[in-house]
């Protein structure tokens, strides 16, 4: 289902991003652009506005992890479902996120990466990682009945 130019595009990416910064920057523009996201980070304490968003080393903790979950899709490329399942039954079953906001998330983080990469974000790159990032979401949301 990758073409050549897919595979290699988004391993590219994903060697060359930094996860911390780019986790913990769109996790915080999504937490930011779609509050209704917060509510299930309650835990994670003051989230009261977008500073304090930026602030909570909980958030970016969170955003590295979400990246890191990421690069076992970039690692595992032909079996996302599979190595997804576990995360999309937590999901769903435990955090009752929303599947939407998975979408939303995704944006946020193609909006970094975009401002990352510059120029070497040309439009076959983008269209590359549009599709990567849809297949996450359709395996993050496949346990949701
Ligand atoms: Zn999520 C968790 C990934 C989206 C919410 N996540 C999580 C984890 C991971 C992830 C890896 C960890 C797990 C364990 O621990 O085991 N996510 C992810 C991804 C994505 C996501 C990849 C996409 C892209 N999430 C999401 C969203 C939301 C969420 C959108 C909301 C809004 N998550 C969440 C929560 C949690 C998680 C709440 C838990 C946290 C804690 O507890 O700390």
């Amino acid at each position: 289902q990758w073409t050549d130019f897919e595979r290699t595009t988004i391993q590219d990416i994903f060697s060359k991003i930094d996860y911390e910064s780019v986790g913990h920057q769109a996790l915080t523009r999504c937490l930011v652009v779609y509050p209704w996201t917060q509510r299930y980070f309650s835990k994670f304490g003051n989230l009261y506005n977008a500073a304090a968003i930026l602030g909570n080393p909980k958030v970016a903790a969170h955003g590295l992890t979400v990246m890191r979950g990421l690069e076992k899709a970039v690692k595992n490329m032909d079996n996302i479902k599979s190595t997804y399942a576990d995360l999309s039954v937590l999901h769903s079953e435990q955090l009752h996120v929303d599947p939407q906001n998975f979408r939303l998330l995704a944006d946020c983080i193609t909006i970094v990466v975009a401002s990352v990469l510059g120029a070497n974000f040309t439009a076959e790159v983008q269209a590359a990682l549009q599709k990567f990032l849809a297949v996450i979401v359709s395996a993050l949301g496949k346990q949701y009945y």
